[in-house]
C-alpha cells in the first residue's frame, strides 16, 4: 500500500487551495498514479509557523507500478507545474505532495526518506490517514495510528477541522 499526502495554503493560477489539490490529483492520475481512497479535506494551521495561511490537506491511498524514486520524480514535476516556488523552509506553497509510506519500505537517501520522517508530529497526516486506513501501523516501530495520535500534543490533536 502506498500513501501520499497533499497540502496547499496558497492560491495558484489554477485557483484556491481546494482546486490546487484537485488539480494535483488529476495530474497524478495522468501519470498513472491511481487513487483508491481519498480522505476528506482537513484544515490546519500552518505548522510550525501559524502566521502563514492555513492549509488544506488530504491523504490518499494510491496504486503505482514504479519505484519510490519514479514516483518522487512525477511529484516534483507536478509541484513545479503547479507553481511551487521553494523559498523558506515550511513556507507557504501552492501544492506540496509527500510520500508518507511506500509499501512499508525503509529508505534513507539524500532526496527521499521513507517512511516520511516527520509524519508522527503531523496532525494533517495522521488524521486523514486514520480516516482512510484505521489499521495503519508505522513501518519503523509498528505502532498503531491511534497510539500515534494519542501521543501527539494536545494542541496538535485539537486544531484540525474536517472540511468536506
Ligand atoms: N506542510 C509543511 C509544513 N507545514 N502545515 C500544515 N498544516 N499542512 C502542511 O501540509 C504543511 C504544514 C511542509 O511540507
Ligand atoms: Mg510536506
Ligand atoms: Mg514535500
Amino acid at each position: 500500500m502506498i500513501y501520499i499526502a497533499i497540502g496547499s495554503n496558497l492560491k495558484s493560477k489554477f485557483g484556491n487551495r481546494y482546486f490546487n489539490i484537485k488539480k494535483s490529483i488529476s495530474l497524478l492520475q495522468k501519470q498513472k498514479v491511481l487513487f483508491n481512497e481519498l480522505s476528506n479535506f482537513y484544515e490546519t494551521p500552518s505548522y510550525p509557523n501559524k502566521n502563514y495561511p492555513k492549509f488544506l490537506n488530504v491523504v490518499a491511498r494510491v496504486n503505482f507500478k514504479g519505484n519510490p524514486y519514479e514516483l518522487l520524480d512525477i511529484i516534483i514535476k507536478i509541484e513545479k507545474f503547479m507553481g511551487r516556488i521553494r523559498s523558506v523552509k515550511n513556507g507557504p506553497r501552492t501544492c506540496d505532495i509527500d510520500i508518507i509510506d511506500f509499501n512499508k519500505k525503509k529508505i534513507i537517501t539524500k532526496n527521499l526518506i521513507l517512511p516520511h520522517p516527520r509524519l508522527t508530529r503531523r496532525n494533517f497526516v495522521l488524521f486523514p490517514l486514520k480516516e482512510i486506513e484505521p489499521n495503519w501501523t508505522h513501518p519503523l516501530n509498528n505502532r498503531k495510528i491511534d497510539f500515534l495520535i494519542e501521543k501527539m500534543n494536545f494542541i496538535l490533536r485539537n486544531e484540525i477541522t474536517k472540511k468536506i
